[in-house]
């Protein structure tokens, strides 16, 4: 049966103001959800409604706060089997992938329920007598969170929990076409515990949100913003907050590269490449851009590479496979778009391109009507081809060569990204010597590009973020700001910078 979803604002359901269908990409046509949009104007409402309930939630206790994350993890874990059903059937994202993304949304309830119990501030000493100093983290106020679909209950769950454990409430938009993924988990997350308004879920088109974005910012109601998505839609969201004197937490594109040193153990680097480039189809911002392979090794890792894709499992993503289709019809045709990035200088393997269907199968599967593509591995790219320097997201992984250390370096950080990055070496120093040289928020030796864990900085630089940082205790500087206090108990005014101590 098809689910109805509209957005709630304060506990109650918003009415509609346009519709959308979020299908599944591995049955195209099948609907998962009717899903009833809001416009501008509910969007501002709900920013309205969650600052009323902000006053009141900053006012629990933080351990009590805490406490609530606390039920949020364990109803996420008794529910994480029909919640992940549910994200392989609105993505197509394979059901080992899908639990180990609900899996995620635990261990993030976990670090932060005890964050409940320290948010610690600071005492520091004054240059006067009889004065103490503090520091205290005080809430923003209300974050406007805003998600994309490829990861759409694990990476919501970064802003959401740190946000609403810091003392905030939220008004998240999550992709249309991973509405469903995204209500189910906003009802485990109020079920655990959150007064009515503190948490409030709009499902808007793009148009529509950032116009309501702009309203609730003009009038005072959002104080910061948390984006994943593209740097194109990135930038804007920064533009819009930067104009509005607040700031914004923005998780962006990648064109990740992978350097293959000639003394890597060349296996691993495969696997890791294969998961990387091909694993979630590959449409993680953290997915494989490009492998940079040393010249002496190059041929070899491509023809093992091309061996393991063609080996690879593709296909229904209720079954063990390495990918399933792609995302949504959106991606596909994107997707088709960079296809046309191939250039004659280009050696495709293992050899077929495109939308997998009866007339171009991969070997005995037709597609089954999905949005399914062959994984494509292009050798040759050059560092001006546009493939080499823009992100694609799908399952294509351009290669390149290299000479010296210093050459590898300028290549991977040339696309001016800087999310992740990988190496694989069994050299300490060049591994080192990488981690300094490369321009990205995350390095990986001897591990794929993908697959970061949940208590370390996530984030990126260049086109990929503004060096925020979500995950672990980093991102409590995106949810907190720092209040400065001073308590003079000496009976006068002393004045700083004036009446200094002589010794
Ligand atoms: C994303 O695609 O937006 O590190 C995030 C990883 C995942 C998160 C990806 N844990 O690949």
């Amino acid at each position: 049966m098809t689910r109805q979803i509209v957005s709630v604002v304060g506990g109650k359901d918003v009415p509609s103001a346009g519709a959308y269908q979020s299908t599944n990409p591995a049955r195209t046509g099948q609907v998962v959800a009717d899903v009833g949009l809001a416009d501008a104007g509910a969007f501002a409402d709900a920013c309205r409604t969650a600052k009323e309930a902000q006053r009141e939630w900053a006012k629990v206790p933080p351990p009590v706060r805490g406490r609530v994350i606390a039920s949020i993890g364990r109803l996420v874990e008794a529910n994480a089997e029909s919640l992940a059903k549910l994200v392989t059937e609105e993505i197509g994202k394979p059901y080992a992938e899908a639990l180990g993304e609900v899996r995620e949304i635990v261990d993030t309830c976990d670090f932060f329920l005890g964050e409940g119990r320290r948010l610690y501030g600071q005492t520091v000493p004054s240059e006067m007598p009889d004065k103490n100093l503090f520091t205290f983290r005080t809430p923003v106020g209300v974050a406007a969170v805003i998600t994309a679909g490829n990861f759409p209950v694990a990476v919501p769950s970064w802003y959401l929990v740190p946000a609403l454990l810091c003392g905030n409430a939220v008004v998240w938009k999550p992709a249309e076409y991973a509405a469903a993924s995204a209500h189910a988990m906003y009802q485990l997350f109020v079920a655990a515990g959150l007064p009515d308004g503190v948490l409030n879920i709009v499902f808007a088109d793009g148009d529509q949100t950032f116009e309501g974005l702009e309203r609730a910012l003009g009038e005072g109601t959002v104080h910061k913003v948390g984006f994943t998505g593209s740097s194109e839609v990135g930038r804007r969201v920064g533009e819009l907050t930067g104009r509005h004197l607040q700031s914004a937490c923005l998780e962006l594109g990648g064109k990740n590269p992978m350097v293959i040193m000639p003394d890597a153990d060349l296996d691993l680097a495969v696997e890791g490449a294969l998961f990387a480039g091909f694993g979630t189809a590959g449409q993680r911002c953290t997915s494989l851009g490009t492998v940079i392979a040393h010249e002496s090794v190059h041929a070899e890792f491509v023809e093992r590479f091309a061996r393991a894709v063609r080996e690879a499992r593709i296909g229904d993503p209720t079954q063990d496979v390495l990918a399933g289709p792609l995302l949504d019809q959106k991606f596909a045709d994107r997707y088709e778009e960079y296809l046309t990035w191939i250039q004659p200088h280009h050696r495709v393997v293992p050899g077929e391109v495109g939308r997998i269907t009866p007339d171009n199968p991969r070997g005995d599967f037709t597609g089954d009507g999905g949005l399914y593509y062959h994984p494509v591995v292009v050798d040759g790219v050059r560092a001006t081809d546009r493939l080499f320097l823009e992100e694609t997201f799908g399952p294509i992984v351009g290669v390149t060569g290299f000479q010296t250390f210093d050459e590898a370096v300028e290549l991977a950080n040339l696309p001016g990204y800087g999310l992740s990055s990988s190496i694989y070496t069994t050299d300490p120093k060049h591994a080192f010597r990488f981690r300094e040289g490369v321009s990205a928020g995350m390095v990986s030796v001897n591990n794929s590009t993908s697959g970061a864990e949940a208590h370390l900085p996530f984030g990126g630089n260049g086109k990929s973020g503004n060096g925020s940082r979500q995950s672990g205790m980093w991102v409590l500087d995106q949810f907190t700001r720092w209040q400065a206090m001073n308590w003079d108990h000496s009976g006068r005014l002393q004045k700083a910078q004036m009446d200094v101590v002589d010794i």
